[in-house]
């Protein structure tokens, strides 16, 4: 199903089809990895991994059978980069839309296990595996109308962070990288395509881009094999919290 060379450590990107999954395989790929670039949208994964010579994998988080799969067709997981994800949404919980929910949950908290466990034995079969998990500042912070997005990310982090404890003593180090406000697709999915709306959450401010997170996991990645960086928290200078930002007069 995929052929890489195997001397090159593996390093597997969910949600890589865009933002943060996309600039994420492109710095490791400059590190030397061999990047599995997993996403749904398989015309970019394939452009990206022909780029970059990696491999790419057509692959849902929520589909249990095509995470299996994906893991099966591995020879060597060095690196997991849980990415896929997202926000939908910013009904307040008394008009919460059920769907949007599920598929916060679904895609944020499910597809983060799922492909875990999935790849669990072959980051421990390393010698010198990596977990990272983009979670969010959603994921300690709350607000209005957030509350699906908040209780996703929150949860997600849960399941990371204790995996920290049942580790303990393998082989594998768990990183939580929790950006602020980056501009990707993130904005236009949570507003149903609407591009305008989207583009308006980032006027007047400097928020990251995709590329100023992909740097510190990279960082992250090609620290000695005993420093777990744990948790990291990466927002502009113009965002001191989920709810305050600074925005320049016209
Ligand atoms: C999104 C973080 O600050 O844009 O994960 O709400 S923020």
């Amino acid at each position: 199903m995929t052929s890489y060379e195997p001397a090159r450590p593996v390093a597997v990107i969910t949600g890589a089809s865009s933002g943060i999954g996309e600039a994420t395989a492109r710095t490791l790929a400059g590190l030397g990895f061999h990047v599995v670039c997993v996403a749904r949208r398989e015309d970019r994964i394939k452009a990206l991994a022909v780029e970059l010579g990696g491999t790419a994998i057509v692959a849902d988080v929520t589909d249990g059978a095509r995470v299996d799969a994906l893991a099966a067709g591995l020879d060597r997981v060095d690196v997991l980069v849980n990415n896929a994800g997202g926000a939908k949404g910013v009904q307040p919980v008394a008009d919460a839309d059920l769907d949007d929910w599920r598929w916060m949950w679904e895609t944020n908290v499910l597809g983060t296990l799922r492909v875990t466990r999935a790849l669990l034995p072959k980051l421990i079969a390393s010698g010198d595996g990596l977990v990272v998990t983009v979670t969010s500042i959603a994921a300690f912070e709350i607000y209005d109308g957030g509350a699906g997005y908040t209780s996703a990310k929150h949860a997600q982090a849960a399941l990371h962070q204790t995996l920290r404890g049942e580790l303990l003593g393998k082989p594998v180090r768990l990183t939580e990288i929790a950006p602020g406000m980056v501009e990707t697709e993130f904005s236009v999915v949570r507003f149903g395509g609407d591009q305008v709306r989207a583009d308006a959450v980032y006027e007047g401010m400097t928020p990251l881009t995709a590329a100023d997170v992909a740097d510190v996991i990279g960082f992250v990645a090609t620290r000695p094999s005993h420093v777990n960086l744990d948790h990291i928290v990466i927002r502009p200078r113009d965002q001191a919290s989920a709810t305050r930002k600074f925005t320049r007069p016209e």
